[in-house]
């Protein structure tokens, strides 16, 4: 087993038949994590409609939760795990193991439509959402890069080439923030996608 720490996420992977599979934990210690049933974890939301990771059947799924009707959905249904989900506009994205590796899926909810973003046999977790774009930790050049999908144009553009680690990205409007070790500790970093410059946030 291999404890890996990403900022307030705790990943614990272990190889199963081949296939590497990360739980994400909270918070508390491992024991208390690794018996305390999980169903709800990870919740995010926009206007009305709460996402969350939950594991009611023996495998994690996506759900969404309308805060005024209290009405649940299952969005995704699929015998791998689908974890750490975030919601913006029409869509939701999350993690998935589905292929033997993480990947990133979108579904788009007026039609309830589900469709898988990325296609690289590396390791493409943690996305967040803002209008068209998607952004995404991925490690298939070797250490943590984000990288970032337009929605409209299919399009998917590396945003970070540092061979350290950029992880944990947020995005609103303009801007893509992630923690950065490039500097030998974890640091902020933004990038302005009007100048596709990057810099160090200083706090
Ligand atoms: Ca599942
Ligand atoms: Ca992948
Ligand atoms: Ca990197």
């Amino acid at each position: 087993m291999d404890i890996k720490y990403y900022g307030i996420f705790i990943f614990l992977s272990v190889s199963v038949a081949g296939l590497i599979f990360f739980a994400p934990f909270t918070n508390g210690s491992l024991n208390d994590e690794l018996s305390t049933e999980k169903i709800g974890l990870n919740p995010r939301i926009f206007d009305e409609n709460m996402v969350f990771s939950g594991d009611f059947s023996g495998n994690f799924e996506i759900y969404k939760y309308n805060i005024y009707s209290a009405l649940k959905s299952k969005v995704s249904n699929n015998a791998g795990n689908q974890i750490n989900p975030a919601i913006n506009g029409d869509y939701i994205v999350w993690m998935d193991d589905r292929n033997g590796n993480w990947d990133i899926y979108k579904y788009y909810i007026p039609g309830n439509i589900e469709s898988r973003v990325t296609y690289d046999p590396s390791n493409q977790i943690n996305p967040a959402i803002d209008g068209d774009y998607i952004v995404w930790m991925d490690d298939r050049n070797g250490n943590w890069d984000i990288y970032r999908y337009s929605i409209p144009n299919n399009f998917e553009k590396r945003i970070t080439s540092d061979p350290s680690n950029q992880i944990n990205p947020a995005i609103s409007e303009d801007f893509i923030i992630w923690v950065d070790d490039r500097n030998g500790k974890y640091e902020i970093f933004r990038y302005d996608m009007r100048s596709d410059f990057e810099f160090k946030i200083s706090i």
